[in-house]
């Protein structure tokens, strides 16, 4: 039937650590003797969604908290209450991959220090400070909007590319940024994770999301993903995406290094 002969395809997000599971996942299929193809930068977190909604493509890497804060609305779920949400929708995710990408403030660690900011809260007696957000984040459910009701915080914030936002910071153009916690740059630019104290972030464990008829379509690629279960950790994660972000190597090579060392037999 025409559904057999469908090609497999893997989309990923706009951004390095997306792009890296995503040649991991299309890594995995291939290395069954299946043809894949990986639809790179496809775009945020909602195109993404979409196009595995309506069968645009088959798989792409998520994270727990944006599904249950940002895409399904249902704050706190845990894996359970995803997977029947998934469900009905036709669609399947495997079990945590092993770290958590979590969205947090950052700034300059020496500014954050001469200021006495420790934490989110600390924020709020500097509004003179100028935060410059991640377009996504300035608009999302688990974003600025909830972070500046939840904190009272009274910054103007500007949206940016996340990848620019670290150069920025460094230049000084702005103060503060969201942060991926697993981003390489973290350490590199000396940057200060202020604390969440209100506890307002989510857990953002990284999995894979599939379209459930992929159980049947390639069988053996499901096991190979749910075989990512507990593979990568965040220490892992964040030196995969520094020899892309800070070494320029190739997420294609990148993730072909990590299958050859650590991929699971199939
Ligand atoms: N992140 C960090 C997640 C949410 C937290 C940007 C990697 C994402 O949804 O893409």
């Amino acid at each position: 039937p025409a559904e057999a002969q469908r090609p497999l395809v893997i989309g990923s997000k706009n951004f390095t650590e997306a792009v890296i599971l995503g040649e991991i996942g299309a890594g995995l299929a291939r290395h069954q003797g299946l043809a894949v193809e990986h639809r790179r930068q496809l775009g945020g977190t909602r195109i993404l969604w979409r196009a595995l909604e309506n069968g645009q493509i088959d798989v792409y890497a998520e994270y727990t908290g944006t599904l249950a804060e940002e895409l399904l609305r249902l704050p706190g779920a845990d894996l359970d209450a995803l997977r029947k949400a998934l469900a009905r929708r036709g669609l399947a995710m495997t079990q945590p991959i092993g770290f958590d990408n979590t969205y947090a403030l950052g700034m300059r660690a020496q500014r954050a220090q001469a200021l006495g900011i420790a934490t989110i809260s600390d924020l709020r007696a500097h509004p003179a400070l100028k935060p410059g957000l991640s377009n996504e984040f300035m608009q999302r459910a688990d974003g600025w909007p909830g972070l500046r009701d939840a904190y009272r915080l009274p910054q103007k914030p500007d949206g940016l590319d996340h990848d620019l936002a670290y150069r920025a910071l460094a230049n000084g153009a702005i103060d503060v940024t969201d942060l991926y916690s697993t981003d390489a740059e973290i350490p590199y630019y000396k940057l200060v994770v202020l604390d969440d104290d209100r506890h307002y972030f989510a857990s953002y464990a990284a999995v894979y999301l599939y379209r459930a008829d992929l159980a049947q379509r390639a069988p053996g690629w499901v096991s190979a993903l749910e075989g990512m279960a507990g593979r990568i950790d965040a220490a892992t994660m964040q030196r995969l995406n520094a020899q892309v972000k800070l070494e320029h190597a190739k997420e294609a090579d990148v993730a072909a290094a990590w299958l050859g060392v650590a991929a699971p037999e199939a």
